[in-house]
């Protein structure tokens, strides 16, 4: 049972749901709580401010010894300070909704909440909210009931501001997931993967076999395929806003600047790549990977593994085309994207380059040679009720 989600407005664990709507009413400003929420003693409530690179450390050390691990603790999530700076200061981004707790008596940070504010549409409606991520509690505090402290408070600063409906994600299956994904994994150093336990050699392998089988090419193959660039970003929020319509949740880039923060290239952090037609200069497809590595946990040779994740794709779909046809000329199109994706992502020197199920991944999963990973991701709305979604309706990334 769930002595705390079972105070939350979100459907039951077993609820089927048929209809879309909020769980509860917005609440009038009036009777909102205007302070933050009562705290045990020897800790204080904090703001973390990401444009002072002395505030951005001390969470960058919190996350990177006490964020997300596998199942086995072999990996934790290294998130680096850039890539936080990034996440975390989006067009419109709130001060008031990077929520820490510091130990009163030395000022050390031991917990943190974001949240940012995103436009996502579920079904036909477009909602404003608030995209909640980076929970984490120190691994010494931790079944102290400090998690629902930190939700309920993001949660009220979440009001304070308007918005009374959230999405987020997490490994852990909570009330109620609205989807979940698999996550998929394509080797890239095959070597290093196995000498961290990431993968192992089959059976009936071994390791040259593998070496060759995950081999890429030296060069990309789609012809006018160059990095993003600014003058891209109208075109592109076109082209990537159309292409998520394929699907049941999905962000909305509604400005230029949303488009120009999170998909134009960011150097360490985001590699964004077009395809422009050499005649009509019109850029027909795009697609984008992130950098997030993770600790590798008591390995006497490595100590950190390269990961890139695959973010949002687009191309030009011809509307004419029948329901089958189309989607036969996205798988195959698809295929010669991810496949560039991967000579990019081995050239940038990742080790791995990983995804999820969601959008159209399906499509390419096995002709590219990614293999099932042993993690899922579920996704979650807070105070708004609507059908489950299928993996493949699944557009939002999150990072
Ligand atoms: S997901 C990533 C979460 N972070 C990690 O996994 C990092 C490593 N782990 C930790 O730091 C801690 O174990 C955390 C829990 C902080 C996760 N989402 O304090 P506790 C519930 C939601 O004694 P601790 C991400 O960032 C748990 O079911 N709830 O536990 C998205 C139990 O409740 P109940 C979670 O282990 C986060 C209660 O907390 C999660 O010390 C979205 C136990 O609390 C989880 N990942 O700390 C948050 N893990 O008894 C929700 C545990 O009922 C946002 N719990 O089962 C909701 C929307 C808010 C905004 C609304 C605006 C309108
Ligand atoms: O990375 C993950 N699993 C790896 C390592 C497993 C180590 C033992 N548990 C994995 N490797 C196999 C890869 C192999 C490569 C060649 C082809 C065949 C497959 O499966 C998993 C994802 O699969 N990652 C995690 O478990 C991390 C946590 C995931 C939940 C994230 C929650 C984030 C919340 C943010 O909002």
């Amino acid at each position: 049972d769930h002595k705390f989600w079972n105070t939350q407005p979100v459907p039951n664990i077993d609820e089927e749901i048929v209809e879309s709507g909020p769980i509860e009413a917005d609440i009038p400003f009036d009777q909102i709580k205007k302070e933050p929420l009562p705290l045990p003693k020897e800790f204080e409530w904090c703001e973390i401010n990401m444009e002072d690179e002395k505030e951005v450390k001390e969470l960058y050390e919190l996350l990177t010894m006490n964020y997300v691990e596998d199942d086995e603790a072999q990996f934790r999530f290294d998130y680096s300070a850039e890539f936080l700076k990034w996440a975390l200061l989006p067009p419109n981004w709130r001060k008031s909704w990077l929520v820490g707790i510091r130990v009163a008596a030395n000022k050390r940070l031991v917990a943190f909440i974001s949240g940012i504010p995103v436009a996502m549409r579920t079904y036909e409606k477009v909602h404003n909210l608030t995209e909640i991520n980076f929970l984490c509690v120190h691994k010494k505090l931790r079944s102290k009931r400090l998690a629902p402290v930190l939700i309920k408070e993001i949660t009220r600063r979440s009001h304070i501001e308007g918005i009374f409906q959230a999405a987020y994600t997490a490994g852990v299956v909570i009330p109620k997931p609205i989807a979940t994904c698999r996550y998929y994994h394509r080797s890239l150093n095959p070597k290093k993967l196995v000498e961290c336990n990431f993968s192992r050699i089959p059976p009936r392998s071994t390791l040259s076999r593998m070496i060759k089988n995950f081999k890429v090419p030296e060069k990309t193959n789609t012809a006018g395929l160059r990095e993003m660039r600014k003058e891209d970003v109208p075109q592109v929020r076109v082209l990537l806003n159309k292409y998520l319509t394929r699907f049941d949740f999905a962000p909305v880039f509604e400005t230029d600047q949303d488009v120009e923060h999170w998909i134009l290239p960011h150097e360490k952090v985001v590699w964004s790549y077009v395809v422009e037609d050499p005649k009509t200069k019109k850029i027909t497809d795009m697609f984008s990977f992130y950098s997030l590595p993770s600790s590798v946990i008591g390995n006497p040779k490595h100590s950190t593994l390269n990961a890139a994740y695959m973010f949002y794709y687009a191309m030009e779909i011809d509307e004419a085309l029948e329901h089958e046809q189309k989607e036969k000329f996205i798988s195959k199109r698809l295929n010669e994207l991810v496949n560039d994706a991967l000579v990019l992502a081995k050239k940038a020197d990742f080790d791995v380059l990983n995804t999820l199920d969601l959008m159209d991944n399906a499509k390419f999963v096995d002709e590219q040679k990614f293999g099932n990973g042993d993690g899922y991701l579920n996704y979650y709305l807070y105070n708004y009720k609507c059908p489950d979604v299928s993996r493949n309706k699944v557009g939002l990334v999150m990072l």
